[in-house]
């Protein structure tokens, strides 16, 4: 596929036009390539825009892109959840590969718990695709990438990113190289945890109460900063109304990238920006405006409720 086909692609998927079904199996193996060779734990460089859940919301993607920049004069590191709940998981997520083929320096995708089969089966990326193309040949092709996708990654060796949070079976980032990645997320063990444990005021772990991952202390976050050479975690997964949220005195932080999350929850959405330094600050960023959107209405999709 050569470059200027790429950039068509991503010109049509910005505008939220469906490339072919046969671009899509070719943008899909050239994603899968690259990503076969990656680590389960990638290394980005700062400076670079870290954002959370994004959740198939096309028009509030383009707005974070107008706020923060475009790839490639930003380092962008998505923290997973691309898909399902907002109408357009389909050119949400075949954008963001679009842009890790095109500038594979500048775009890291991490895997959230969405990026697995059984989830996008009730959530709505899975009947998005059939509604969309006709057929299951899109969901195979994106659910093969989304097996390969990182599990977490490190900004300058210091800052751990991860969608959901950390993991009582695997507490060193060896251990967390060392898994088996490149499987649909499992029900249960270190890879589930990493994609759906939840920080909470609590000391030590605790059962979720989402029915996977855990909760897990400020005490446990200062040991794995302690025993990893970590200055803080970022991760995403909850919703946070203002966008981010500190815990546990500044040792971990939540991005939420999804503004008026549901097009109901009537949050902001927020970007960490982290400089050379390794300062974090904040963009917090609306719902694009009504008048430039034409989502359809949430009382007539089904699959949304
Ligand atoms: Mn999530």
């Amino acid at each position: 596929m050569a470059t200027n086909d790429l950039d068509r692609q991503i010109a049509k998927l910005e505008k939220r036009e469906l490339i072919t079904e046969d671009e899509v199996k070719s943008l899909c193996e050239r994603a899968k390539a690259l990503l076969q060779d990656e680590g389960n734990v990638c290394y980005v460089s700062a400076p670079v825009t870290i954002c959370g859940d994004i959740h198939g919301q096309h028009f509030d993607l383009m707005e974070l892109f107008e706020v923060g920049g475009r790839a490639p004069f930003q380092n962008y590191l998505f923290l997973g959840d691309f898909v399902d709940r907002g109408y357009y998981s389909v050119e949400t997520f075949l954008l963001l590969l679009a842009l890790k083929v095109r500038y594979p320096n500048r775009v890291t995708l991490l895997r959230g718990n969405h990026e697995s089969r059984s989830i996008t089966q009730v959530y709505g990326f899975y009947d998005e695709c059939i509604r969309k193309y006709g057929s299951l040949v899109v969901w195979h092709a994106c659910t093969e990438v989304f097996d390969l996708l990182c599990l977490a990654a490190m900004v300058d060796n210091s800052i751990f990113c991860v969608h959901g949070g950390l993991s009582p079976t695997v507490v060193s980032l060896d251990g967390i190289k060392g898994l088996d990645r490149k499987v649909e997320v499992p029900q249960e063990g270190p890879m589930c945890d990493l994609l759906w444990s939840d920080p909470e005021e609590i000391e030590g772990w605790s059962q979720s109460p989402r029915g996977a991952g855990y909760l897990f202390g400020k005490d446990v976050v200062k040991q794995f900063c302690e025993e990893n050479s970590v200055s803080m975690v970022c991760r995403a997964h909850q919703l946070v109304m203002e966008g981010f949220k500190w815990n546990f005195d500044n040792l971990l932080c939540t991005v939420w990238s999804a503004p008026n999350y549901c097009y109901r929850c009537g949050n902001v959405a927020a970007m960490m920006q982290v400089d050379e330094n390794l300062d974090p600050s904040f963009l917090i960023f609306n719902a694009a405006p009504s008048e430039l959107r034409e989502d359809p209405q949430p009382n007539n999709v089904d699959y949304f409720l």
